[in-house]
């Protein structure tokens, strides 16, 4: 049966780009079904809050145990049902450690060199010597997530596809080194919505780490918040509303905004607003975001209300989690000479 797999970092409540980009295609995948080879098929869906890769960063204990229960109240708060789709933290599942040490044992180091996010780290500055092994070999813990769950799809958007390119050459890798078709090669879902850009800069993408807080808008923003943030997007002083990411990046950001929540195409909605100026650009984008975002806050403060009931959630499903990974591990021990 085909099987989903996605991931998201509990660190801090997911931003706007979180939603458009990957939370909004896997609320729409519960009740999607897939094209598997020629035919189509129902699937499972594996929702990960992946603590294990937030740690990259050093994080606070506590904060980090706070982050990932509201990371897991936005997702349900955004749609995410946690009777049909398997949502766990990755930490509750101790196969991902074993898998991404086994596979570590096989990934060339020219290969973690060659990613670009490792690559565009300043290793001339004096603080190259404390980066972290765990911030290298990330894309490796990645592998063995989609590996542990024999996914065949996951969902991707613009800034993971060379991950997933990495995980597929490493499971090719796996199997022909191990002499094994254990595992099926995972086909990228590409996620409709491209990259939500930074509100203060728009040539870098919306973060939730960023240290600007004006330069995101999260799940749990007010709606004051909402709009206060985005009269202060950064546009530009060329007058009318076109939609050109290249020369307007700022203006088209907006516009990628609206059209991705109000279902219609940046173009489309440039061309509606092309005697706006930027005031009333920004009125009607607020206004999109409000509405779609202000149910989704409410909920996930209901929810927070009660943090027992999410972690009972949780391990309710990483219970199920657990059986699949620990499963697959088996298979991987056997096929590999450990003991199973
Ligand atoms: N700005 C974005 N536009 C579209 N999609 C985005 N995603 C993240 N930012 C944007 C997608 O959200 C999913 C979950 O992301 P993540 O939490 O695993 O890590 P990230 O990509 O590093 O997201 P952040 O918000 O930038 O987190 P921090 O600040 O912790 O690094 C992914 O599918 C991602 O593509």
């Amino acid at each position: 049966a085909a099987r989903v797999f996605s991931g998201i970092q509990p660190t801090g409540v997911p931003q706007l780009g979180n939603y458009l980009g990957s939370i909004k295609n896997w609320v729409a995948l519960q009740t999607q079904q897939l094209q598997q080879g020629r035919s189509i098929t129902p699937h499972e869906q594996f929702i990960s809050i992946v603590d294990l890769h937030a740690l990259t960063v050093p994080r606070d204990p506590e904060k980090l145990r706070k982050e990932t229960i509201e990371t897991a109240a936005s997702l349900i708060a955004c749609g995410i049902d946690p009777s049909r789709s398997v949502l766990f933290r990755q930490s509750a599942v101790p196969a991902h450690t074993q898998v991404h040490w086994v596979l570590s044992c096989i990934t060339p180091v020219g290969w973690l060199n060659r990613m670009t996010q490792w690559k565009t780290l300043n290793f001339r500055s004096a603080a190259a010597q404390n980066l972290l092994t765990g911030l290298f070999t990330y894309p490796v813990l990645m592998a063995a997530d989609i590996l542990l769950y024999r996914a065949t799809h996951v969902p991707v958007g613009e800034d993971q596809i060379q991950h997933l390119e990495f995980a597929r050459d490493l499971l090719v890798h796996f199997n022909k080194t191990y002499k094994t078709k254990l595992f099926p090669m995972p086909t990228p879902l590409l996620t409709e919505s491209r990259r939500v850009m930074s509100l203060r800069d728009p040539l870098r993408k919306m973060s939730k780490s960023d240290p600007q807080e004006y330069s995101r808008i999260t799940l749990a923003d007010t709606e004051d918040q909402i709009v206060l943030k985005i009269r202060k997007a950064s546009t530009d002083s060329i007058s009318g509303i076109t939609f050109d990411p290249e020369s307007r990046p700022g203006v088209s950001n907006l516009l990628s905004i609206y059209a991705a929540l109000c279902s219609t195409s940046p173009k489309a909605a440039a061309d509606v607003m092309s005697n706006f100026t930027n005031a009333q650009l920004k009125n009607t984008v607020a206004e999109a975001v409000v509405n779609s975002l202000s149910p989704i806050r409410q909920q996930m403060c209901r929810l927070l209300e009660d943090r027992g009931y999410i972690e009972s959630i949780l391990r309710k499903n990483e219970v199920k989690a657990r059986e699949v990974a620990e499963q697959n591990w088996k298979s991987i021990a056997k096929c590999i000479g450990l003991s199973y």
